[in-house]
């Protein structure tokens, strides 16, 4: 596989990418309290969600939506697994079904400097395993999702927990134009890269969503962010469901019960045949459960992580410097181990109200 040389392209080309968002148009402070909504349950923090809402994403949005001790203040969409107005629909499909008053909030169609690679051969054609679902017609919020990723994170300053589910597409546009963000922010967990020691799952080393926006990525890994990584080797050690697994989560018997299972089905498929899994895993879920519970992650490391951005081989690599070799400080909280059974646990209190 041959690719352009995009490392000339990036400065020159971010402005010209700003600049087609029509950013201009959405300024600091403009969303209303109308638009901003959040239930009034007492929740005691506040979360952020990036996402390509494919069927992994999906149960993430649940694990968040129905945890009593979290407000979500707003559901940002990216383009990654799913085409951006897939990723929109269903993500305000499951804004909807978990009752929620959420705002969900249209963003980046495609990534920084290359071309989308949607995953519809993984999650379905709909993301959401084709099981004749409607979800189509539903209207997000108005405005884009990098100005309102701005105004949350100012709004409540030192207050947020940014989960970002899919290609750091609109996080890095939003620190492009707030860089300031990045010291308001809580924790910032991100769903992506390989951590210790693992497998990529879009070419040997690299995962998907660091992989399909690796300059946005290089940006938010930059940022002074306080980013806590949960790889995909933290899925796979940990995010399995294999048919007994998948029954018992079934089996609770409740709407989201059944839907957080449905919607798996063609990413089944692709487990047992593609990444030789005993089920389906569910990678965007267990970052969640840290996000949610930061014990959950059982065994941590601080270690400064690069993303390859320029060599065809490895593109996307989150590059961990495990032995201090550059010399450069930690950047990353690195998620090493996870509690498969407090996972599970906390994904089962989720749908069984
Ligand atoms: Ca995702």
């Amino acid at each position: 596989m041959t690719s352009p040389n995009y490392t000339d392209l990036s400065r020159r080309n971010l402005l010209h990418v700003l600049s087609l968002l029509g950013l201009t148009a959405f300024g600091r402070g403009t969303l209303s309290a109308s638009t901003l909504r959040t239930d009034d349950t007492g929740a005691t923090r506040r979360f952020l969600i990036d996402t390509d809402t494919a069927s992994d994403d999906a149960v993430a949005l649940v694990m968040a939506l129905r945890n009593p001790g979290v407000s979500v203040e707003a559901i940002t969409v990216v383009a990654g697994n799913m085409p951006i107005e897939k990723g929109l629909q269903n993500a305000l499909y499951t804004r909807d079904l978990c009752q929620s008053h959420a705002p969900v909030y249209r963003g980046s169609a495609a990534p920084l400097l290359r071309p989308l690679h949607t995953a519809e051969y993984v999650h379905g054609n709909d993301g959401f395993g084709d099981i004749g679902l409607p979800l189509t017609g539903r209207t997000p919020a108005p405005g884009h999702a990098v100005p309102a990723i701005i105004d949350v994170i100012n709004r409540h300053a030192g207050e947020i927990t940014l989960v970002t589910l899919g290609p750091l597409t609109n996080i890095a546009l939003a620190l492009k134009l707030d860089p300031s963000i990045a010291q308001k922010v809580t924790r910032c967990v991100i769903m992506g890269g390989v951590g210790f020691g693992g497998v990529g799952n879009v070419t040997p080393v690299a995962e998907y969503n660091i992989w399909e926006d690796p300059e946005a990525a290089k940006i938010v890994f930059e940022s002074g962010l306080p980013i806590e990584m949960v790889g995909w080797d933290i899925s796979v050690e940990s995010a399995v469901f294999d048919p007994q697994e998948t029954a018992r989560l079934r089996d609770i018997g409740t709407p989201l019960a059944k839907f957080c299972v449905d919607i798996q089905k063609s990413l089944t498929q692709f487990a047992l045949t593609r990444t030789k899994l005993a089920g389906f895993d569910l990678p965007d879920p267990i970052a969640m459960a840290v996000a949610i519970d930061p014990s959950i992650a059982t065994k941590t490391e601080r270690r400064y992580v690069q993303i390859d951005t320029q060599s065809d081989l490895t593109l996307g690599q989150t590059v961990v410097d495990q032995l201090g070799v550059t010399g450069k400080p930690a950047n990353t909280t690195v998620v090493k181990e996870a509690s498969r059974e407090r996972f599970i646990q906390l994904l089962h209190d989720s749908v069984r109200a």
